[in-house]
């Protein structure tokens, strides 16, 4: 799922865009329950609302989405947090949120973001955007251009089925939806096994530990993997 090279461009510019990590019914399937999980559940919609779910259980073992995942933190690879973010028509959300979601001394991943787009990202629906390389060190964005572009940042226009897999580390911002139409997005956060989880002390939804398997215990942070968890071993 990730050659060498994607492997490395990913590592040094902090993030990587992959097309079409969903597509045709598949696509259709995810953007149909998107709606009605939003309208039922009703936002926040976090992990403990989306892993009750069948559609959204299987997402978090989608071989596109997990096998890069797995490339980083190999058997160790552990699901922190699930989330959907939705603007609607005409957002008033600022143009820039710039901030980090993870900042820890190094430049290897701790931890990495997967947005997964469900609506074309022009510039007028708000881009994800990036500052290629800022994941290293432990600067955080600048806080009186915080709301505001930033020279470097670049913007990451994807198709609908697209994912931008994010160190999160790096400075990132979402955009504002100017379009008539949503902003969807599906935001799959994993790590490593030895990072506490989101909601850690809440229990997970029973939907999502029924029938479940090895690989998903894993993700879940239920099951341990069966090897020593304090060494890198990517590749497992
Ligand atoms: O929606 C986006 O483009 C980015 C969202 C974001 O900033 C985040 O998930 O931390």
């Amino acid at each position: 799922m990730w050659n060498a090279a994607e492997k490395t461009a990913f590592l040094e510019q902090g993030y990587y865009h992959a097309p079409a990590v969903l597509s045709g019914k598949y696509l259709e399937a995810v953007q149909a329950a998107f709606d009605q999980v939003w309208e039922t559940e009703g936002p926040p919609v976090n992990q403990l609302k989306l892993l009750k779910h069948p559609v959204f259980i299987d997402l978090i073992e989608h071989p596109p989405i997990l096998e890069r995942q797995r490339a980083i933190f190999g058997h160790q690879t552990q699901l922190l947090q699930y989330d959907l973010l939705r603007q609607g028509p005409h957002s008033n959300t600022p143009e820039r949120s710039w901030h980090r979601d993870f900042a820890f001394p190094g430049d290897y991943p701790l931890s990495i973001n997967t947005i997964l787009y469900l609506d074309e990202m022009t510039a007028e629906r708000g881009p994800t955007f990036v500052v290629p390389g800022s994941h290293r060190g432990t600067a955080q964005p600048p806080v009186e251009q915080r709301h505001q572009p930033l020279a470097d940042e670049l913007a990451v226009y994807a198709q609908p089925g697209d994912a931008v897999f994010i160190n999160s580390a790096i400075w990132h911002s979402g955009g504002c939806n100017t379009t008539g139409g949503l902003r969807r997005g599906i935001y799959l956060y994993y790590g490593y096994w030895w990072l506490k989880r989101y909601e850690f002390d809440r229990p997970l939804p029973w939907q999502a530990l029924q029938n479940a398997g090895e690989q998903r215990l894993r993700l879940l942070g239920v099951k341990m993997p069966a090897w020593d968890l304090h060494q890198y071993t990517p590749d497992a």
